[in-house]
């Protein structure tokens, strides 16, 4: 089955300050020790996948540094800074900019104010980018992210999360498997957004093992959730599962915790 395939990752450890990011979970206070053993033990899994991993700094100035994803979308054909919706987030994009210029030696394009985009608001599925409308990503910075891949041979298209407020962001409900074939909630998976893809229902109970990441043989999956590693696993794929407690407590999705380059 095609997807795309990466050979590198950005990653970025939890720093001291990791605790005091954003929170809706209520799901409490993560250990940060335990947070540090769960993203080393991500970061292995994408080496045992064949990725090569350039590991940030923590940012004890900005607590939710870890959610790499969340500042940069990076594609075959180009990288763009985002400028995220969450103003706590905002200094965050500098130090992905330095990262991705240094890696792609060439800078970054920028989505600018107004316009806002959180990078788990978008899904490449294939040629096409589905960018979620979110608390996070505005329809100017959807516009301007639309235009930005049009300019690179992309299609894209908005999807509203206003029908599922439990969604911080599209890739909260939404993995890209390979080919046309998606995991996704309940309330993703019977929009007209996604009439064309071969959807993989994700039982409700187990809605955060949603969001996973393809890449290359394996899809990487949250731990404890069985129905969902059996559905993905019966279609074909070798699911590799990872701890992932102490960044759900903080409303991060196993996606958010990298930025993965193409080759
Ligand atoms: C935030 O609220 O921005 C962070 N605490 C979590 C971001 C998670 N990002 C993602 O799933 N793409």
């Amino acid at each position: 089955m095609t997807t795309t395939p990466f050979s590198r990752a950005i990653c970025c450890p939890p720093s001291a300050s990791y605790a005091d990011g954003l929170t809706t979970a209520g799901l409490g206070r993560p250990d940060l020790s335990v947070a540090r053993a769960q993203h080393a033990a991500y970061c292995a899994a994408l080496r045992d996948a064949g990725i090569e991993v350039t590991t940030l700094p923590g940012d004890d100035a900005h607590p939710d540094a870890t959610f790499v994803e969340d500042t940069a979308i990076v594609t075959a054909r180009g990288a763009i800074c985002c400028h995220p919706g969450a103003a706590s987030r905002r200094g965050e994009v500098a130090t992905m900019q330095r990262a991705l210029t240094t890696m792609l030696g060439s800078a970054p394009a920028m989505i600018i104010a107004p316009g806002t985009v959180d990078g788990g608001d978008v899904c490449q599925i294939g040629d096409h980018f589905c960018i979620g409308l979110s608390g996070r990503t505005n329809t100017a910075g959807a516009a301007q992210l639309g235009a930005w891949l049009a300019g690179l041979g992309y299609t894209a298209s908005t999807v509203p999360l206003d029908n599922d407020p439990q969604l911080l962001h599209l890739k909260s409900g939404l993995t890209w498997l390979g080919g046309d074939r998606v995991l996704a909630v309940a309330s993703l998976a019977t929009r007209a957004e996604l009439a064309e893809f071969d959807v993989t229902v994700v039982p409700e109970a187990e809605r955060y093992a949603a969001n996973g990441v393809r890449v290359n043989d394996v899809v990487l999956l949250p731990a404890g959730h069985p129905e969902t590693a059996a559905l993905v696993s019966a279609i074909g794929y070798r699911v590799v599962p990872l701890a992932m407690s102490e960044f759900q407590k903080m409303d991060g999705g196993l996606s958010c915790l990298s930025i993965r380059v193409p080759r």
